[in-house]
């Protein structure tokens, strides 16, 4: 047999990395990184290479499934399976109203090019608001907080170019994780390696000394939860140096004066002592970002799943523009994207637009749409709460809630409430394992795709479609799929940017994403053509002169801001160790964490990557072993004002004392114990999502949560 080679992008994680991929007799057998690509130039990580045993392993479900009445899974013909999904899906929609049917897009939704865009375009056709995704239980504090804050039209500075750059709670070396100004996450070693030799200094604020503290300049071991009181304090401290950009504060910013009175509490002795940090790491940090020329405040994960997440990134939008971290006039936008519509950037402020508040209310909680989405910490209780309204079906495209939702047990109650679970999933996932039907999804290698996620990620336009370089497995479907056989089989008029999708015959990949993209810059033909990735230098931008004699001003103090900052402030001192949460006493704060070797759930398959471990290892510093008479490797039970969980301690000298370091999306469902060696644990056991949600995400604290250990005999583990 002979073995060809192919240029593509690998689609495990969202990182998109250029992969030559050699196949033989019609199966990938070895994957390489693509040196002759201009951004990745060769790059892959561990689990990128795994693609043939992804393909190849008998874990991979290859046919679409149906539960049958004894709750066995029998093979069904995919045409067959759409057949009986949009007969339950119509009659579900008669009976209860299109709301009662719901999509939840996981992380493998996000790797479909189409899947998002067709799954949202069929929802507003039948008049579903109950359209969900992973951002809301994941980073969406972020956009909340710029929407209510206003935007530079011309573009914030990009890490690439920066004198400086401050991570806090992310770790983009691992999670290659940062779209919006961090590390960008291509090759990322190298990327802060040239940069740090150019000059750059970095400032790492986490609990964890992780892989990229360890390249810092500095790192800051801070308590987690105390983001804001640190962010506070930075900004107290270079507006008493005047240290900020006083020019652009008078032009572009608004209640400067009010906000400077509002962090006067913050001194540096005191946000170091609620931080344990030195007061010189915050000195330092403040002045080394003020004194920079150009610079990014960047976090991710970690604060936005701890308390106050929205006054955190909101803090951090105030870092970077009273710092005016912005392209100015005549500045060239590095990445203005390929395949969107190029507009102007002019330099001035975007009036502030909240993206909540509006739109479809959710039944719970108060909770409304956000992001135009509605907020994913409800989904849940909109199944299990009875009446008008309520959710009866839901189709889960490539996620998994059963160990990524707050609150498993809640989450369990929610998904055996359903009428119809529909899952697209590779595997029998904790998830799937509950479904009506698992459909089985079309492979990366065996469908076209293009970097439309990644879009304006990189920091030069940058763009790579990739044709299947796989047949397809005829039953087969890809996640977007599923919405055009429903839409075609009820008659659903589906409109993408480009137009109405034919619902007689069935269009192409092509079709769709050429469609999705058809007000882009370059023709997706010649994108498609050039038949690897490609910087388009030809799209340039640069910043003009604002056409606007009364441009809006950044907001310092929107909505709720003042009073989260003077609650802050309120907050009572720690006392001790102790730490007290719902009226009892804890000991440790459980933070989140990225492994290398897994994407969430996905990669836990594959015995090339269980080689590097089975199990969610509860992180833990040696010295609180030593204090609780732990070793590594023993079996501890760790309870939460919400629930426990049973988890394997292993001493890192990298996690702060008091914390312990925990990956979420482990282990299966509740009732599966007994196995935590060899399939870990689900951190959601210890997640309150009733009592510690955020108002306007919804989202519960998911890191920092106060727990408390003991060692548990193994027979009873
Ligand atoms: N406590 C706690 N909870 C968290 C987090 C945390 O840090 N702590 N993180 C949150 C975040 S950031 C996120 S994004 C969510 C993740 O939430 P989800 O996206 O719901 O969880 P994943 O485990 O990524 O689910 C991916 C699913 O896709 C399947 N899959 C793998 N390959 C393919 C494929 O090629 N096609 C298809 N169709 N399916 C495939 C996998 O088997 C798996 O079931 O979890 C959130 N939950
Ligand atoms: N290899 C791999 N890559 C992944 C994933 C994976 O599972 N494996 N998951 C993907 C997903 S879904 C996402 S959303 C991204 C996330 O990307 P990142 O946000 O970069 O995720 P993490 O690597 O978990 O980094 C979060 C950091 O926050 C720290 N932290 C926790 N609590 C606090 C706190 O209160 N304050 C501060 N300052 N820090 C805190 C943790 O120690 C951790 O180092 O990664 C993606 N990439
Ligand atoms: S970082 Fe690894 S998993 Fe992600 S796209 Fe690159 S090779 Fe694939
Ligand atoms: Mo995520």
């Amino acid at each position: 047999m002979t073995i060809s080679t192919h240029k593509t992008f690998c689609r495990f994680c969202h990182a998109y990395c250029a992969i030559e991929v050699d196949v033989e007799d019609g199966k990938p057998i070895q994957v390489r990184g693509d040196t002759s690509d201009p951004v990745y130039g060769g790059y892959t990580c561990i689990k990128g290479r795994q693609l043939p045993e992804q393909f190849a392993t008998p874990k991979r479900i290859r046919e679409t499934l149906k539960r049958d009445s004894s709750g066995a899974f029998q093979p069904i013909d995919v045409q067959q399976a759409m057949d009986e999904i949009t007969d339950r899906v119509r009659s579900i929609i008669e009976t209860y109203g299109p709301r009662a049917v719901a999509t939840y897009v996981g992380s493998y939704g996000y790797q479909n090019s189409a899947a998002l865009h067709v799954a949202k375009a069929w929802h507003k056709a039948i008049g579903s608001d109950s359209y969900y995704t992973s951002v809301t239980i994941d980073q969406p504090h972020r956009k909340i907080a710029q929407s209510q804050f206003g935007a530079w039209e011309g573009g914030t500075h990009a890490f690439t170019g920066a004198d400086v750059c401050m991570l806090i709670g992310n770790n983009p070396v691992v999670s290659q994780y940062t779209p919006f100004g961090g590390i960008p996450p291509f090759s990322p070693y190298a990327r802060l390696r040239d940069e740090m030799k150019r000059g750059m200094k970095v400032i790492v604020v986490d609990p964890r000394a992780t892989e990229v503290a360890k390249r810092a300049t500095r790192h800051l071991q801070i308590r987690p939860g105390e983001d804001p009181t640190f962010l506070a304090a930075v900004i107290r401290h270079l507006l008493k140096q005047r240290l900020h950009d006083i020019a652009f504060c008078e032009a572009h910013v608004a209640d400067l004066d009010a906000l400077t009175e509002l962090v006067e509490p913050f001194t540096l002795d005191y946000a170091a002592k609620r931080c344990e940090l030195d007061p010189s790491d915050i000195q330092f940090a403040a002045e080394t970002f003020a004194r920079a020329k150009r610079g990014v405040a960047v976090t991710g994960t970690g604060p936005n799943m701890s308390p106050r997440p929205i006054l955190t990134e909101h803090l951090v939008c105030t870092l970077n523009t009273i710092c005016g971290r912005v392209n100015r006039l005549g500045e060239r936008v590095p990445n203005p994207g390929v395949l969107q519509p190029v507009r102007k950037r002019e330099a001035k402020v975007l009036e502030a637009n909240p993206a909540y508040g509006k739109g479809p209310r959710s039944r719970v909680r108060g909770l409304g749409e956000i992001l135009g989405e509605m907020p994913t910490a409800a989904l849940n209780d909109e199944i299990l709460l009875e009446g008008e309204g309520q959710i009866k079906a839901l189709i889960c495209l490539g996620g998994n809630p059963m160990v990524a939702f707050p609150d498993q047990d809640k989450t369990l109650a929610a998904m055996k409430k359903l009428d119809l679970l529909v899952c697209v999933d590779l595997y029998h996932s904790a998830t799937a394992k509950l479904a009506d039907y698992i459909v089985a999804p079309t492979l990366s290698l065996e469908r076209d795709d293009v970097t439309l996620l990644t879009d304006t990620w990189y920091d030069v336009p940058y763009c790579h479609y990739t044709q299947a370089v796989l047949p397809r497995n005829e039953q087969s479907r890809e996640e977007w799929e599923l919405y055009w056989e429903m839409a075609s089989r009820m008659g659903t008029p589906l409109e993408l940017p480009g137009g109405a999708v034919s619902l007689t015959e069935r269009p192409t990949k092509f079709e769709i994403l050429k469609c999705l993209t058809h007000a882009a810059p370059i023709p997706l033909e010649t994108i498609r053509d050039q038949g690897r990735g490609h910087i388009f230098e030809d799209i340039q931008v640069k910043v003009s002169e604002s056409t606007n004699p009364n441009p809006a001003k950044f907001q310092l103090l929107p909505a709720d801001i003042p009073n989260e900052l003077e609650a802050l402030a309120m907050e009572p001192a720690r006392e001790g160790s102790g730490i007290v949460d719902h009226n009892q006493t804890y000991t440790h704060l459980l933070i989140s964490r990225r492994l290398k070797h897994v994407f969430n759930s996905s990669g836990q398959q594959l015995e090339s990557l269980r080689a590097k471990g089975t199990t969610n290892p509860a992180y833990m510093n040696p010295q609180d072993l030593e204090s609780f008479h732990l070793s590594s490797g023993m079996m501890i039970e760790i309870e939460s004002a919400a629930g426990a969980l049973l988890g394997v301690v292993e001493a890192a000298s990298d996690v702060k004392p008091g914390v312990i370091s925990m990956a979420h999306a482990w282990g299966d469902l509740p009732d599966n114990g007994g196995s935590v060696r060899s399939q870990g644990s689900s951190t959601n056991r210890l997640v309150d999502d009733n009592r510690t949600f955020n108002p306007i995400t919804g989202m519960p604290r998911m890191s920092a949560i106060p727990v408390r250990i003991r060692a548990v005999e193994e027979a009873l583990a």
